[in-house]
């Protein structure tokens, strides 16, 4: 195969059926000027660009025959007629962008096939078996920063929450045949995520990068009974989660929308009021995808950087397995070696 096929390949298998927000049905902009404002700047836009820019690789994607390809060989092909595939895959591209950008979340339920998703849960657990994981546990505070003494112990500057789950990082993972390495490695996938999480701006700025770290680059997480994540606010903007196996009962994943204004505010009353209402089960201020659920093969996107977010603890024996995937906004990033001991064992 020609370097391009084999992640081409990976690709060609998901399937894009529908973008689903909160329970929202329809989540392209009501507005019809907007949207077509929208689709005039992405066509105007791949004449400016690069050819090496996201934007323009995306648009290669969406207008050429990546998508022609990717459409008529992924099981949906039937759903459209020729003309408007490539209407269709940069349709479910802004539907996606634009739930991201309104709610902190988008949803496409049944991303990736089904028997891809089966051989990634079969990885996990083997490696699980043979003991090539590690059972990450720690008690932390919402900003994931240490603890200031100047603020009570029970304040939101220091609550601290709990996490755990088993990790199997990048490292563990058969680079050649994983469909986790292939999928995370496409640079299909990068150029479709950079459209959904990043602003114009940013788009226009460049590229997004896969991680520079051979552990954390793309992992499985396996959460069983009693492990879940504290709420936080993560360090990157934003989260790219491929859902493998559902949690039964508890192992939900919920936000709460524009909890800080940016990246980096402390906005302790907003947090003091999740952390004030939330049990373990559920909490009556967050967001959970509902509508449809998450199910195996779904891919969240959420932005994890400005909205509070947890998991709530999983109840059921089965184990909750998802695997989260690593983007940045600059080359050759890496977690602190804190990080990466707490998290990865490394
Ligand atoms: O496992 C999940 O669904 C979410 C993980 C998460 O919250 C995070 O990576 O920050």
């Amino acid at each position: 195969m020609a370097p391009l096929v084999l992640p081409l390949a990976i690709l060609l298998a998901l399937q894009p059926c529908c973008v689903a927000g909160f329970g929202l049905t329809n989540l392209l902009p009501s507005n019809n000027d907007q949207r077509k404002k929208r689709l005039r700047f992405l066509a105007t836009r791949s004449n400016e660009e690069s050819s090496s820019s996201v934007a323009s690789t995306f648009e290669e994607i969406a207008r050429g025959g990546q998508a022609e390809l990717l459409l008529s060989h992924s099981s949906v092909s039937s759903y459209f007629e020729p003309e408007s595939r490539k209407g269709k895959l940069l349709r479910l591209a802004n539907q996606c962008r634009h739930s991201y950008l309104t709610t902190g979340i988008a949803h496409i339920p049944q991303f990736v096939r089904l028997d891809l998703v089966d051989k990634m849960v079969e990885e996990a657990i083997n490696l699980q078996q043979r003991e090539e994981c590690f059972y990450s546990t720690e008690d932390h505070t919402v900003y994931q920063e240490p603890n200031d003494s100047s603020f009570a112990q029970d304040h939101p500057r220091n609550a601290l929450q709990r996490s755990s789950k088993w990790i199997i990082d990048f490292d563990r993972i058969d680079q050649g045949s994983s469909p986790l390495a292939i999928l995370y490695k496409s640079p299909e996938l990068k150029a479709f995520v950079s459209y959904v999480v990043r602003s114009d701006s940013e788009i226009k700025d460049d590229a997004l990068y896969t991680s520079g770290c051979p552990y954390n680059a793309a992992y499985y997480n396996l959460y069983e009974p009693n492990d879940g994540l504290g709420w936080h606010f993560d360090k990157s903007q934003f989260g790219v989660n491929l859902e493998l196996q559902p949690g039964e009962l508890g192992g939900d994943f919920e936000l709460c929308w524009n909890t800080r204004e940016d990246d980096s505010a402390w906005c302790f009353d907003k947090v003091q009021n999740v952390l004030d209402v939330s049990d373990d089960a559920h909490s009556p201020v967050a967001q959970r995808i509902q509508d449809p659920p998450v199910g195996p093969g779904s891919l969240v996107f959420f932005a994890g950087a400005r909205n509070l977010h947890r998991v709530t603890p999983v109840v059921s024996q089965k184990p909750r397995i998802n695997a989260i995937m690593t983007f940045e906004t600059q080359p050759n990033q890496r977690p602190n070696a804190y990080s990466l001991k707490k998290f990865f064992g490394r």
